[in-house]
């Protein structure tokens, strides 16, 4: 429900906007590709509140390879800010599962993390400087394309996770990264979650810093993609009760070095007693294994309203909480099926709650219960209630019980610097 919805063309007409609200006490929610799993971009019920989309900003405004950086409009998707950076014979590493709505204003807005991360950082990193309209409509730009500025507080580094609160940003400049010349990609089954764990620091001695991705998920996930509308089955040869998906990525332009990398997992594997592992062999079978991982999300949207958490620990408690979490829902309802998948290799889980009947509501005490347990195990072993898809409206209670109220209170007076009128998405990030 909103009062209207507003597609600006450019930076000015943004502003614009901005400056007609402030003179009108209207609140503006900002939106992208509309892909928050917190309700981020979603008005409120009033009706009272206008949705900015951005959606219509997506040029590129310039891509600049030997100063391997590119500047994008906020509303371009992600995979088109992947292509441009492949045209350019360079590599924007940032890649999540929703990168074809997803789009770099909202990556930004949210630190947006996904499947690179242990090598390549959350969007924050990635983000050499932004262009944002502030709440009096004034403009703040940083498009110089600089890997070093010390000259005061980094604004653009703080506009990257606010979450829309203090600025909307409607451009940025990117860094880009040498393109791997190939891709070591397998997926292997696991006893317990800790053999990834143990995989990911042999591997890591072996290739340095080849790992550019380590992705967990449980016997839950497998089962549901099996059971999802268009069906999907791991090609391993039997079922395990936890599964690694692993890539490593060859830097250099020697190819032989892409058969060390193999031969450097087999050992590993072998080492650690892993039998039943899958390898790509080519670039085909490489986009099907990571089609499975990134259709999780849809195969659990079939099941019904999911209760999810996305939590991070320290990389050494990640298999420990996984396990732990398994066994402590499993006391609380012996049905009860969780869906648990995520980043390992970067401390991030995704422990998802699924329906006890499909299409039917968890119950009351059920999500109470697996909330609280998850995430006070969550901040038991020093992690976080969100790693990675921020606090947006859904969250905002778990900000009051687990954010150093220091940290909160720093929040709120940055925000009243900024916004003092609370016009820019208001009602999300700060409780
Ligand atoms: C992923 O890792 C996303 O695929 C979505 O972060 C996680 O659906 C989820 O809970
Ligand atoms: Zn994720």
């Amino acid at each position: 429900t909103a009062l209207a919805v507003v597609c600006p063309k450019t930076t000015e007409e943004v502003s614009c906007v901005v400056r007609l609200c402030a003179e009108h006490q209207i609140a503006l929610i900002v939106q992208g590709g509309n892909t928050s799993l917190c309700a981020g971009a979603s008005p409120d019920t009033s009706g009272q509140q206008i949705i900015l989309n951005l959606r219509r900003m997506r040029h590129l405004r310039q891509i600049d390879a030997d100063n391997a950086c590119m500047i994008c409009e906020a509303g371009m998707p992600l995979a088109e800010a992947q292509d441009h950076a492949e045209e350019a014979g360079l590599l924007f590493p940032l890649s999540i599962a929703s990168e074809g709505s997803a789009t770099i204003g909202g990556t930004i807005s949210t630190n947006a993390g996904g499947l690179n991360v242990l090598h390549y950082g959350t969007m924050r990193r990635l983000v050499l400087g932004v262009e944002a309209v502030l709440a009096d409509g004034s403009v703040w730009s940083d498009l110089r394309q600089l890997r070093k500025d010390n000259t005061g507080y980094p604004i653009s580094s703080l506009l990257a996770g606010a979450e829309g609160t203090l600025g909307i940003i409607t451009a940025a400049s990117l860094s880009l990264s040498p393109r791997p010349s190939s891709y070591t990609t397998v997926m292997v089954g696991l006893d317990d979650p800790d053999q990834a764990m143990e995989a990911l620091r042999k591997v890591r001695q072996l290739t340095g810093e080849a790992v550019t991705a380590w992705e967990l998920f449980n016997h839950v996930s497998a089962d549901i993609l099996a059971e999802a509308p268009v069906g999907k089955t791991l090609p391993l040869a039997r079922a395990h009760p936890w599964y690694l998906l692993g890539e490593l990525s060859n830097f250099g332009s020697d190819a032989s070095r892409g058969d060390e990398l193999i031969e450097a997992l087999a050992s590993v594997f072998d080492e650690i007693g892993l039998d039943d592992a899958v390898p790509a062999q080519s670039e085909g079978q490489r986009a099907d294994l990571w089609a499975l991982r990134e259709a999780i999300t849809e195969a659990e949207r079939a099941c019904g309203t999911s209760l999810k958490h996305d939590v991070s620990v320290p990389i050494s408690a990640i298999a420990g909480l996984a396990r732990d979490m398994t066994a402590a829902c499993a006391k609380l309802n012996p049905d009860l099926r969780l869906n648990v998948f995520g980043h390992v290799g970067d401390g991030n889980l995704h422990v998802n709650v699924l329906p006890l009947k499909r299409g039917e509501p968890i119950p009351a005490k059920l999500t109470e219960d697996a909330t609280r347990m998850i995430y006070d195990a969550t901040h038991a072993a020093g992690g976080s209630f969100s790693a990675e898809h921020g606090v947006g409206q859904t969250k905002l209670a778990e900000m009051t019980r687990y954010k150093d109220p220091v940290a909160l209170q720093t929040m709120r007076r940055i925000k009243t610097a900024l916004d003092p009128d609370n016009l820019l998405n208001p009602g999300r990030l700060l409780p």
